[in-house]
């Protein structure tokens, strides 16, 4: 088959799930196009079946706002007629499955009928899309998808909750490649170049946005590190990054507090951690949690959106209302204190992302791509 991939190429959880997603399309033989304002950053061109294609947006002083559908749209008219993409496959509605429809419209005037899958993220329909200021255009875009998808079932309720939807929605949950996680130690994680041989190591990945909830993150540890001695990695980049820095200075533990930044190898950093603190407002499904799991790396979440579907509460961490720091922190000391604990909380971890591996979902994205295509001809 012959996929577009639209999808944002930094580094929220959509972007990543979209590239991994066509990587795995491509490995399979399958024709592979990603038509985005810049090359995605877990792309890698490992295979003859990728292609990239930027959406260049040009200034003019007349534009305060740049129109970037607008420019997709065109790029994707553009690239179709080129390469004979059968399929559009568009990550987070905002604004990609309105630009979407545009071009779908503009292709038929040309003759050529594209079909159009939608994949709702979470923030796409919880946050930004249910404002009123998009709630109709993404309603549209939504209804007049080909196919919609949602990385959860808690997203898929949402998406019923807060739009009036008339098309089937499909469960599809965000998947891991384990050939990234090896099922060993790697040679490369030396975790003695982080923390002291009797210190645990405490992780938490995001971009640093309020829903994100990093302070809980800073406070927790503040909670565990007066009982067990631990370092924290901060990955990530955001609006909160000085908030939180500030936090660790307040409470006295920024000697302790490793900010890292972003980075695209988060599989290698999640081999030194002990433990995932992730304790968003809210979270469609929580990519991150996965990542750490096939890690081996037990979570301490929230209990909002898809995250029950993906931590299991006493199995593979454990999950609190939403700003409970005291109950989190009391739970990752259980986890930590006991080296046989934490041992089997790592397994249990590992074996519930399996669950979510590649093999199992990639099958689910074919299945859907064959059914439209069987439909339009
Ligand atoms: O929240 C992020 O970091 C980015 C955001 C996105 O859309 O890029 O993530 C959403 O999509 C991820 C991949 O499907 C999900 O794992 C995240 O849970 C979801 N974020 C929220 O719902 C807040």
């Amino acid at each position: 088959m012959k996929i577009g991939i639209v999808c944002y190429p930094t580094f929220g959880g959509s972007g990543v799930v979209a590239t991994e997603l066509g990587m795995a399309l491509a490995e399979k033989g399958h024709e592979v196009h990603f038509i985005t304002y810049k090359q995605p950053v877990r792309l890698d061109f490992i295979s003859n079946n990728i292609h990239f294609h930027e959406v260049f947006v040009e200034e003019y002083p007349l534009f305060h706002f740049q129109p970037y559908e607008l420019a997709l749209s065109t790029k994707i008219v553009e690239e179709v007629e080129k390469h004979a993409i059968e399929i559009l496959h568009v990550h987070y509605a905002i604004p990609h499955a309105y630009a979407a429809y545009m071009a779908k419209q503009m292709l038929l005037e040309k003759g050529i009928e594209i079909k159009v899958v939608t994949t709702l993220h979470g923030t796409d329909i919880t946050l930004v899309g249910s404002h009123p200021n998009y709630k109709a255009a993404v309603e549209f875009s939504i209804n007049n998808s080909d196919v919609v998808t949602t990385v959860s079932e808690s997203l898929k309720q949402d998406t019923l909750r807060l739009f009036s939807i008339r098309k089937p929605i499909h469960v599809i949950y965000n998947f891991i490649d384990f050939t990234k996680y090896p099922d060993i130690v790697s040679p490369e994680c030396q975790r003695n170049a982080i923390a002291n041989e009797n210190e645990r190591i405490i992780i938490h990945i995001s971009n640093l946005r309020p829903v994100k909830r990093a302070e809980d993150v800073i406070t927790s540890f503040y909670k565990i590190q007066k009982e067990i001695p631990a370092k924290l990695l901060l990955v990530g980049e955001g609006p909160d990054r000085e908030k939180i820095g500030k936090l660790t200075k307040e409470l006295k533990v920024e000697k302790n507090v490793l900010f890292l930044g972003n980075s695209t190898e988060v599989n290698k950093l999640l081999c030194y951690s002990d433990l995932i603190i992730l304790p968003s407002e809210t979270e469609s499904f929580g990519l991150v949690a996965l990542e750490a799991m096939a890690a081996k790396t037990p979570v301490i979440s929230t209990n909002t959106g898809g995250l029950p579907e993906v931590n299991i509460q006493g199995i593979t961490g454990f999950l609190s209302n939403v700003g409970d720091t005291d109950e989190m922190a009391k739970n990752a000391i259980s986890i930590l204190k006991d080296e046989a604990v934490l041992k089997q909380f790592k397994q249990n971890a590992f074996e519930q992302a399996k669950k979510f591996s590649l093999d199992q979902i990639l099958p689910a994205y074919l299945k859907v791509y064959k059914e439209v295509l069987a439909d339009c001809c």
